[in-house]
């Protein structure tokens, strides 16, 4: 970080006015004031803002630390005393540890998932695209694989496939930042300036919202980040905790001529989204109504707002807005470390957003993934006019693990969103379009027979990278008016019912003694009608069964599904993506999405195979499948040199 102490004078939109005191109005939930709340949290907020008193924390961080990097673990799950959802897989510190070995664990490194070269990372942070260059940063420990010490990494991509280390972007060196510097997001202005708003954990631990912004942004690579010298900007308002006040979004321009925010925060265990709006993002005022709150989530972190197009098939600036524009508002649950988004409309005069069905509210309908997903964010890529959406997944193994391996936590492959038009209820999410330069060699199967019981083997070589595209078609055995006895997942892939589970079998061992299953399961099928889904009183599922993905006992393992919404002429399908311990599954063109973790002992290198399985009970399943071998995207440490 050079130029910390600059002045902001050299970035004229950042040119501070009058100081003036903002944040001060006291806070109306459901028509209730709480500035009754409002004296003591100032009083905190105030202790916040006490001046830094020289004392070398981030040295004595660092001390603290080395401790990490032997097999020491916690009980008490990592960040939540420090009012952050819980970072940790603690409970597994009750589990006989696994021998794991040096094979098994090299195996787990992902060959096309983002991670960084070693250590811990967690949320994405800022990204943008910049003079040819995906930027993204990310919650970083630079000392170990466990969270702490958090920082922004920082990588660079011209793809958002192949990606170059580069130093840390934001470091926690100044007392408002000291115990952290965490999430937030970047904002393009017209004049391609960028800034960057993100959350300070204080001296004081008070989570308070800092400025930084680009020391020259004409540098493509962005390696040099100022912090404003007068942060924070935003403290916590009245009435709201000193630890329930973080990670702003990337700022949207008005009619109102100002620049709009918003951050998470709650009050009496109900989520919500604090407005802020600013002309020069160094002085802020508070809107009195929030953007949304919903009732006993808990609190909002990661709070993502932005525009889709109910029409049109492209992504759009956060700015956009009028006539043929939704707006989707996606929150992150610290009390579940689960992503809902809903789908709605926002009023701009007030800054306010309503859900299109309060059934599906933010916190209690829609998820983005219904697997190991936590914290993601998007940002409007102006190079190919899209949306893209990343996510950060955590490890599903121990604390132990992930110490002895030196790293822990990946980013998924970046996603386009999109609206649904066909469903108008939900988004799509999509692998973009430049993971198909890793394609290899591939093996195409058309209506493979798959009797119900039995599991076909694809002999495809290797096993471990992969890009699958699947389609199913359904075949009644017997009459018709069979009764269903199995509701969603079931308990997984081994609970059979009449028309289901059915699907892949991925990151399997010949023996299928380890393997994990990715499939359908059907309320009803047929009813008399066709050879599709057609009825509605059919619901179809879309699973992930871990529970056999890996001997070792000290993994967690789970079912995850969803609903999919399938209309009446399509088809069944699915795209997989394989690579080592993640599996990110999509069905129906990404309607539904499982991010899953594995941890096999012996479904590895050359063991690990692929299978379609049917497991239902009434009926066979014609599958045609397109699959690919995934190349290596090679990650190359800074310094490097450009030969594009
Ligand atoms: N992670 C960051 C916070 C955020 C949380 C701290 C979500 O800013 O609320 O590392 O995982």
């Amino acid at each position: 970080m050079e130029g910390i102490e600059d002045d902001v004078g050299h970035v004229p939109l950042l040119e501070a006015e009058e100081e003036e005191e903002e944040g001060r109005r006291p806070l109306r939930l459901r028509g209730s004031y709480l500035g009754i709340f409002g004296s003591t949290v100032f009083l905190v907020s105030m202790a916040a803002l006490i001046i830094y008193q020289g004392h070398d924390y981030y040295d004595e961080a660092k001390i603290e630390n080395k401790g990490n990097n032997n097999n020491n673990y916690n009980k008490v799950p990592r960040g939540v005393a420090e009012g952050v959802s819980a970072k940790s897989n603690s409970f597994l510190s009750e589990t006989t540890p696994y021998n794991w070995t040096n094979a098994m664990l090299s195996w787990q490194r992902t060959a096309f998932h983002f991670q960084p070269e070693r250590n811990w990372m967690n949320d994405p942070n800022g990204p943008l695209f910049h003079k040819g260059w995906y930027h993204l940063f990310y919650q970083y420990n630079p000392f170990s694989a466990v969270w702490g010490n958090i920082t922004w990494g920082h990588a660079v991509s011209r793809d958002l496939i192949h990606w170059l280390y580069l130093p840390e972007a934001i470091v926690r060196d100044m007392w408002f930042d000291i115990n952290g510097a965490w999430s937030g997001s970047a904002t393009l202005l017209p004049g391609g300036e960028i800034v960057m708003l993100y959350t300070g954990y204080t001296h004081q631990q008070v989570q308070v919202q800092n400025l930084a912004y680009p020391a020259d942004a004409s540098d493509p690579l962005l390696l040099n980040w100022v912090k404003y010298a007068k942060n924070p900007v935003m403290v916590p308002p009245p009435g709201i905790g000193p630890n329930d006040f973080r990670d702003p979004t990337t700022a949207w321009f008005g009619p109102d001529n100002k620049w709009t925010l918003t951050l998470g925060s709650m009050l009496n265990d109900s989520g919500l989204s604090l407005v802020y709006k600013t002309t020069d993002f160094i002085n802020y005022e508070l809107n009195d109504h929030f953007l949304h709150v919903v009732p006993g989530t808990g609190m909002w972190e990661c709070v993502d707002f932005y525009p889709v197009s109910i029409n049109g098939s492209v992504g759009l600036d956060t700015s956009a807005n009028g006539p043929g524009v939704k707006h989707v508002l996606k929150a992150s649950l610290d009390d579940t470390k689960l992503d809902y988004y809903a789908i709605g409309t926002y009023f701009i005069e007030n800054d306010t957003w309503i859900p299109d069905d309060p059934d599906l509210d933010v916190g209690i309908g829609l998820r983005l993934d219904y697997g190991k997903y936590y914290a993601s964010k998007s940002f409007y890529d102006q190079n190919k006019q899209r949306r893209v959406l990343w996510g950060w997944i955590n490890e599903s193994d121990s604390e132990v693990a992930d110490i002895t391996k030196g790293w822990a936590s990946l980013q998924t492959i970046p996603r386009t969103v999109l609206y649904d038009k066909k469903t108008g209820t939900n988004l799509l999410q999509w692998p973009v379009e430049e993971i198909e330069s890793l394609r290899l060699s591939s093996h195409e199967f058309k209506e493979l027979l798959v009797k119900p019981g039995t599991v076909v083997p694809l002999h495809i070589g290797p096993a471990t990278q992969l890009d699958i595209i699947a389609e199913f078609e359904i075949e009644l055995l017997g009459s018709e008016g069979i009764v269903n006895n199995v509701e969603g997942c079931g308990v997984g892939a081994v609970e059979r019912s009449a028309f289901g589970p059915f699907g892949i079998l991925a990151i399997a061992n010949d023996q299928l003694s380890e393997l994990t299953p990715i499939y359908f399961r059907l309320s009803n099928y047929g009813n008399g009608t066709s050879t599709t889904t057609t009825t509605t009183t059919t619901s179809t599922s879309f699973c992930v069964d871990e529970t056999r993905s890996s001997k070792a006992p000290d993994v967690s393992k789970q079912v995850f599904g969803s609903k999919v919404p399938v209309l009446n002429d399509e088809k069944l399908s699915l795209r997989v993506l394989v690579d080592h311990s993640i599996i990110e599954s999509f069905a129906q063109g990404g309607r539904t999405v499982i991010s899953s973790r594995v941890y096999p002992t012996e479904a590895i290198y050359g063991a690990a195979r692929l299978f379609l399985f049917n497991n239902a009970t009434d009926i066979n399943i014609k599958a045609s499948l397109k699959i690919w071998q995934l190349n290596s995207a090679f990650i190359r440490p800074f310094p490097f040199h450009d030969t594009q």
